[in-house]
């Protein structure tokens, strides 16, 4: 493939730091598992909106495209992999903070997941259909096995009525059919098939299989107690890496697809109501950016806000420890919440 044209309007991360001279150096590679630059970039040429627009094929990836992965991931996460290691804490005794809104006059929900992906298989771009069938019966033979809180049911997305594919949807328990970003990355082959949710009985801990990773793990439950969500989360992860190995670097922290996710691959998002700050936005954008806080709206990436509510997590993944991250989520929604009863 000739190097790629990219429309002048386009500000992605790619055509930023994709120049001819790198195409050239990198286009002939291939790591073992036969994932190519081409492969590596498709999202982004095929969706020139895209902000980031690659998506790593499996761990070689993030060695061998280093040339290009490396400067967008200092970019996005202002995090030197050549010189920095990022170290995970999931420790739940460390994070040390109380719910920004005991009376939940504010806070709907709060739920935090992290992605994993396993050791010694292609990440989802580059799954072959048997691979990802393979993926699926090891860790969901894997959730069967858990007990007490976690205890639940796995249900596969093939043969999933619609009636309960929808409520699932509506309760914002399971993921859409991926988007058109996803669809360029391949990680929509095959779809459904291979795809499925698994959750506790009381609906507070999910794992997503096969989406945009091989494993998202979720904990969730309504209003703002953000430590006991994280405490169960972290239970859950212990568990989970007991019977299962995750693809795991000494510099990068926990693997994925998108490099936007590497590091914790955690994103501790609460939905807020903030009718009156929501009307001062430019407030609003300035108490998260000091946070490092990302909005996002209520049906997930790439949705609206509705009525005065927002989804708000970190947007830092890799260089913080998951500790640090819901920490410095916690104090910037407690920043938000004063600032709308000030208002
Ligand atoms: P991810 O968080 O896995 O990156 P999305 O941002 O698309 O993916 O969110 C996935 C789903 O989780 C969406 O349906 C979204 O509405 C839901 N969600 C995210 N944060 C919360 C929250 N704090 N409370 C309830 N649902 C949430
Ligand atoms: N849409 C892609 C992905 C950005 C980060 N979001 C993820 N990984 N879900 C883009 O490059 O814009």
């Amino acid at each position: 493939m000739p190097y790629p044209h990219f429309p002048k309007e386009c500000t992605s991360a790619l055509c930023r730091h994709l120049t001819p001279e790198l195409y050239e150096e990198l286009r002939d590679k291939k790591t073992r598992y036969g994932y190519t630059l081409d492969q590596l970039i498709r999202s982004g040429v095929d969706n020139p909106d895209s902000s980031i627009g690659v998506y790593a094929g499996d761990e070689e990836s993030y060695t061998l495209f280093a040339p290009l992965l490396d400067p967008i991931i200092r970019e996005y996460h202002r995090f030197d992999p050549r010189t920095q290691r990022h170290v995970s804490d999931m420790d739940p005794d460390h994070l040390q903070i109380d719910n920004p809104d005991p009376e939940n006059a504010y806070i709907l929900s709060t739920r935090i997941r992290v992605g994993r992906n396993l050791h010694c298989f292609p990440l989802g771009p580059n799954l072959a259909r048997r691979e990802r069938l393979i993926v699926e019966c090891m860790v969901s033979d894997t959730l069967r096995t858990l007990d007490g809180e976690l205890a639940g049911r796995y249900y596969p997305l093939t043969g999933l009525s619609e009636e309960d594919r929808k409520q699932l949807i509506e309760d914002h328990f399971l993921f859409k059919e991926g988007d058109r970003f996803l669809e360029s990355a391949g990680l929509n082959r095959d779809w459904p098939e291979g795809r499925g949710i698994y959750h506790n009985d009381d609906k507070t801990f999910l794992v997503w299989v096969n989406e945009e990773d091989q494993l998202r793990i979720i904990s969730m439950q309504p209003g703002g107690d953000i430590a006991q969500v994280f405490t169960r989360l972290s239970h859950a992860v212990t568990e989970l890496q007991k019977r299962l190995t995750f693809a795991f670097d000494e510099r990068l922290g926990y693997l994925t697809s998108c490099p936007t996710n590497l590091g914790t691959a955690m994103r501790a998002s609460v939905h807020i109501r903030l009718p009156k700050l929501s009307k001062e936005m430019e407030r609003f954008h300035a108490i998260c950016d000091r946070h490092e806080l990302q909005i996002r709206g209520i049906h997930g990436e790439h949705s609206e806000s509705e009525e005065g509510i927002f989804d708000v997590s970190n947007r830092r993944r890799l260089g913080i420890t998951e500790v640090e991250a819901v920490r410095q989520m916690a104090a910037g929604v407690r920043e938000l919440i004063e600032a709308e009863k000030e208002i």
